[in-house]
């Protein structure tokens, strides 16, 4: 007995240790700064011209409002969303030319890549849905980088900074959410 209480005590003294290392090593961010707007650049490319824009040089380009509503390839709907970004047709304009026998490769550091063609960066050929996912007529579609959704800046989980965004007017129309890529770092015309 004399022998079993100190080892007891080690005992309960590593117990404690472990407890505490534990909970110290594991901090749960609640930093309110958080949903803050995230820092992040967009590259631009197209040929050998490379143009780098940060966040504020982009929330200074004029402002496309409206909605965006998507589903997953499973069938999952998302939204509709107050959205608020920059036409990607103004973006392409940073860089100049752009025609019918180019493309626009939006690209994220995940190794997502989606491939618009000239007419969907203008908004056309996109299939579109109703709420009951009943294909329906396109309805007029903006092409943006979305930086705000529902009035706060993107954040990560979401896509944040940048999400590019198949964006309509009215939020009643759904459109195919794999090419609303998130994370978007880089926008270069082929
Ligand atoms: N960077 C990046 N963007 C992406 C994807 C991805 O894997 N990586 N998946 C796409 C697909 S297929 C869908 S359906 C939607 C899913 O959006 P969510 O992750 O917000 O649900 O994101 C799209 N954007
Ligand atoms: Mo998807």
């Amino acid at each position: 007995m004399k022998r079993f209480i100190p080892i007891l005590c080690l005992c309960l003294l590593a117990t404690a240790c472990i407890c505490g290392c534990t909970g110290n090593a594991d901090p749960v961010v609640t930093d309110p700064s958080a949903t803050d707007i995230l820092p992040g650049n967009l590259t631009i490319k197209n040929g050998d011209l490379e143009v780098v824009l940060d966040g504020d040089m982009i929330r200074d380009l004029p402002a496309f409002v409206g909605y965006g509503y998507a589903v997953s390839t499973v069938g999952i709907k998302y939204g509709p969303y107050g959205v608020k970004g920059v036409r990607l047709t103004d973006l392409i304009a940073v860089v100049g030319e752009f025609g019918l026998e180019n493309q626009v490769w939006v690209s994220a550091p995940d190794g997502y890549l989606w491939v618009f063609d000239y007419d969907q960066a203008l908004g056309e050929g996109f299939i579109t849905f109703d709420a009951n996912l009943k294909e329906v007529p396109a309805p007029p579609l903006t092409i943006i980088i979305m930086y705000e959704q529902d009035g706060m800046p993107l954040t990560n989980e979401d896509g944040g900074p940048f999400r590019m965004v198949v964006a309509t007017d009215t939020p009643d129309v759904i459109t195919e959410g794999s090419s609303w890529v998130k994370w978007v770092d880089t926008i270069e015309i082929k």
